[in-house]
């Protein structure tokens, strides 16, 4: 039986492969929606507990006053911190922050592998309505779970999301990966929509990860540069959706997207970001992209996400064979 609230359109296909993004309006019950939010909660509440668990406003401000000691405690879990911020300087790309009102007082939290840490997160990204999701807008014969991550931004939060690819900061392969972006609060550009390159995903280009706040690569990253979108937002074919709880935004991995800063004065920004992959998706090494504590073993170049890392979440039905 399926788990969403309604069911995904052929011209919501039609719109995830052309646009390489598609706003899917309240595809989601209260029951999801509660829970991926009371999932979000623990993990910030609990962010500290976790090797992959990041307060970014924390990080810029420690980098700022040059605190290397905060920066040095940060670096045990899945960055290497002190490094990221050392090289991001040598760049010289400036960090990139919006102006809220007050000084920017919100905090900008980012945890990875959540599904590995709370039971009820994995649940919900293995057997509830985002793997049928993934199944509708994939056009595999299956689907396995590749990761997740959560991205809050409270009011006030003056650190962007640099626009980005997904593509590259995992290590895979393939065209066939899709990213389920979940709010649990209403979102507009002032408190951080997410704005999306239209069509990006057909460029043919893997780009260079950045380091989310600053245009600055990840130490060591390969592939191409990707340009000044920040600087040059009128020469770019940018959509964003006012979203609600129970609206999912589902992008193609090679799409370029990144955010504002929250600017409200009182709304959160909560948002899960769920990752599943297609029958081509491949392993692929990238020596730069950030640590995935929560795997538990590498697979060799080429191979199928065949590994309980990733586990089927979704198989097509046998169409019924006509007598
Ligand atoms: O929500 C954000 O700030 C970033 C999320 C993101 O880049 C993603 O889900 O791929």
């Amino acid at each position: 039986m399926s788990k969403l609230a309604r069911q995904i359109t052929p011209d919501e296909v039609a719109a995830y492969n052309n646009a390489g993004v598609v706003l899917l309006r309240g595809v989601l019950d209260l029951k999801a929606i509660n829970s991926v939010r009371r999932c979000i909660d623990e993990a910030v509440g609990t962010l500290g507990q976790s090797p992959s668990g990041y307060d970014i406003t924390a990080i810029t401000r420690a980098a700022e006053q040059e605190d290397m000691r905060a920066l040095e405690a940060e670096s045990d879990g899945q960055h290497d911190v002190a490094g990221i911020i050392d090289y991001a300087k040598s760049t010289g790309k400036p960090f990139l922050f919006d102006e809220p009102a007050e000084g920017g007082k919100g905090s900008y939290f980012i945890d990875t592998g959540v599904a590995a840490r709370l039971k009820e997160f994995r649940r919900f990204s293995l057997a509830g309505a985002a793997p049928e999701i993934a199944g509708a807008l994939l056009g595999s014969e299956q689907v396995n779970f590749f990761g997740d991550q959560i991205f809050v931004k409270e009011p006030g939060t003056r650190e962007r999301t640099a626009f980005h690819q997904d593509a590259t900061y995992f290590e895979i392969e393939g065209n066939q990966c899709c990213v389920l972006w979940i709010p649990v609060d209403p979102v507009t550009l002032e408190n951080g929509a997410m704005m999306y390159v239209r069509g990006s995903h057909k460029d043919g280009k893997w780009y260079q990860p950045n380091v989310f706040f600053s245009q600055a690569p990840l130490p060591g990253a390969e592939g191409d540069e990707l340009p000044d979108i920040e600087g040059h937002l009128d020469d770019y074919d940018i959509v964003h959706f006012d979203v609600e709880p129970g609206d999912v935004i589902v992008h193609d991995y090679r799409t370029v997207h990144g955010t504002g800063g929250n600017m409200s004065r009182y709304q959160v920004r909560r948002v899960a970001s769920v990752r599943y992959c297609g029958d081509d998706i491949r392993f692929k090494t990238r020596p730069w992209a950030p640590k995935q504590l929560h795997h538990k073993q590498r697979l060799p170049d080429g191979s199928r996400l065949c590994a309980p890392d990733f586990p089927v979440v979704w198989r097509r039905e046998a169409e019924p064979i006509a007598a």
